[in-house]
């Protein structure tokens, strides 16, 4: 690509305002001294037709090999439609909001399982928005090894798509576009010297003190490409949420993926195994409403507990109202759930609401809820496109939601957590339609996260040592699949 073919556009984007310079709040909540705000593009009819010529010309530099091409809504999305239109390329649409679960196609257009989609993108900071993109089309049944970008913020954007296996290819870097500006006169050297400095500063995949010591950012996508990444690198990605960084975080340090259905009927010997089991586990889950003594002091016991052994708490709600109903349910009533449940779980029937409303109540707290993906009872409805449709709600509020109850890893995204109940050192079956499988098979073969387990050390002679056994074997499980994968 020629140089003074973007040095040019680079100027004529700032005649248009699509640059500015400033105060502003980004997406991820950065406050950054500079905006690229290229929705105005659409306005400017040549821009377009020359950001399109550029955008097909880096394809084609890129040797990129591709069946269709989506834009990433809605910037991108005319862009892709010129480039296509102009060389009659296949085009797909992603749907950014689904408004009929369960019914309503998210990938718009014709295509094949298996076919490679190109995506198309304005403008990149943490590779976010690409990567969502991409879930969706995953979940269609399609590929994505590329994305081109009219402008790439280098704030490690490249890195993070890196590491999930798409391809970055960026038409304008920041560091460019400084250049650009500078020598023009449109801006002085302290200005450019700022944002260069807020920059290197806000690396979204490697921050500043982070993991990344003294390997460069490029060595260790080399690590992570193919890799499957740990439960430790899962916490530090730059889209997790805190309650799930959290989490993954414990489950490393205390190399326990077990979490233990605590369904007992009693307080006290709810507590007396919150304290026996606690050192063993990562997360424990309640049915408050099975309790026959419940008091909001139990509840301080159980929270001390939690504190000591670091663990955390899941109350097993499954709320399944309108969104008004189920924020009332959650903060009100005699439970008052969302002040001591770290996180809770809901079904996915009513529709987005049902999330909207829980997060009302529980984002402000930093709490996390689970979607119920697929269920381990025979015979459950909660299967194919109900669960590519409970993923779908995942993505989009992936603010509250931080993970799924599933038979298997149903996500490719790494900044959700799996978990999986049903399990038992035996596959096997209850009377009443439970079905289980082995803490092996669900780790390794399925590829879940978290292994839930009720019965299976509820009703050992000896708890702790039953616990122990299923902790063992999570974690060796989940160790081999990393040696699978090369970790
Ligand atoms: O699909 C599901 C979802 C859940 S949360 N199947 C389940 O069994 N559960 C819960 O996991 C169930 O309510 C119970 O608390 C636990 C399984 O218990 P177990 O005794 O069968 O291991």
């Amino acid at each position: 690509m020629k140089d003074d073919s973007v040095d040019g556009l680079v100027l004529k984007l700032h005649d248009v305002d699509a640059v500015k310079f400033g105060s502003y709040t980004l997406k991820s909540g950065l406050v950054a001294p500079i905006y690229i705000d290229l929705r105005v593009l659409v306005s400017h009819p040549v821009l377009m037709n020359e950001v399109s010529g550029l955008i097909y010309q880096r394809m084609q530099e890129g040797g990129l090999q591709f069946d269709s091409v989506c834009g990433v809504p809605y910037t991108a999305l005319p862009l892709a439609t010129i480039i296509c239109s102009r060389h009659e390329l296949p085009m797909l649409i992603r749907r950014k909001e689904a408004k009929d679960y369960g019914t309503k196609r998210m990938v718009e257009g014709t295509f094949r399982e298996g076919d490679t989609c190109l995506i198309i993108e304005d403008t990149v900071t943490s590779g976010t928005s690409i990567l969502e993109t991409a879930e969706v089309l995953y979940e269609g049944g399609l590929k994505v090894t590329d994305a081109v970008v009219l402008m790439d913020r280098e704030q490690g954007g490249i890195e993070m798509l890196a590491s999930q296996g798409i391809k970055l290819h960026p038409i304008i870097s920041m560091f460019r576009l400084l250049d650009v500006l500078l020598a023009a006169g449109r801006i002085d050297e302290a200005t450019a010297e700022g944002i260069r400095k807020f920059i290197q500063d806000n690396n979204t995949f490697n921050p500043k003190g982070g993991d990344g010591g003294d390997v460069p950012a490029t060595k260790k996508l080399c690590v992570e490409q193919k890799a499957e990444l740990s439960y430790a690198d899962r916490a530090k990605l730059p889209n997790v949420h805190p309650l799930a960084s959290r989490l993954l975080n414990i489950m490393e340090e205390k190399q326990s993926n077990l979490c233990v259905a605590a369904d007992v009927t009693s307080s006290e010997e709810l507590l007396a195994l919150a304290g026996s089991l606690g050192p063993s586990i990562c997360l424990l889950k309640t049915h408050v409403d099975i309790l026959k003594d419940y008091t909001a002091a139990f509840n301080k016991e159980l929270q001390a507990l939690a504190e000591k052994h670091n663990f955390l708490v899941f109350e097993d709600r499954k709320f399944a109202d309108i969104g008004n109903t189920v924020k009332r349910q959650y903060e009100g009533g005699l439970y008052q759930i969302s002040s001591w449940s770290h996180i809770v779980n809901a079904h996915a029937v009513p529709g987005p609401g049902v999330v909207k409303g829980l997060s009302a109540v529980g984002k402000p707290l930093g709490r996390g809820c689970l979607l119920i993906a697929q269920m381990s009872s025979q015979g459950s409805l909660a299967t194919g496109e109900y669960t590519n449709a409970v993923l779908q709600m995942a993505a989009e509020q992936s603010d509250f939601v931080i993970g799924f109850i599933c038979g298997s890893k149903i996500s490719k995204r790494p900044e959700f957590i799996h978990m999986t109940p049903g399990v038992q050192m035996q596959a096997g079956a209850d009377n009443l339609g439970q079905q289980y499988s082995s803490p092996e098979e669900v780790l390794l073969t399925k590829g879940s996260d978290v292994i839930i387990v009720g019965r299976g050390i509820l009703e050992a002679p000896d708890r702790l040592k039953a616990a122990e056994a299923y902790r063992t074997s999570g974690w060796e499980a989940y160790m081999r699949r990393l040696d699978r994968t090369g970790q």
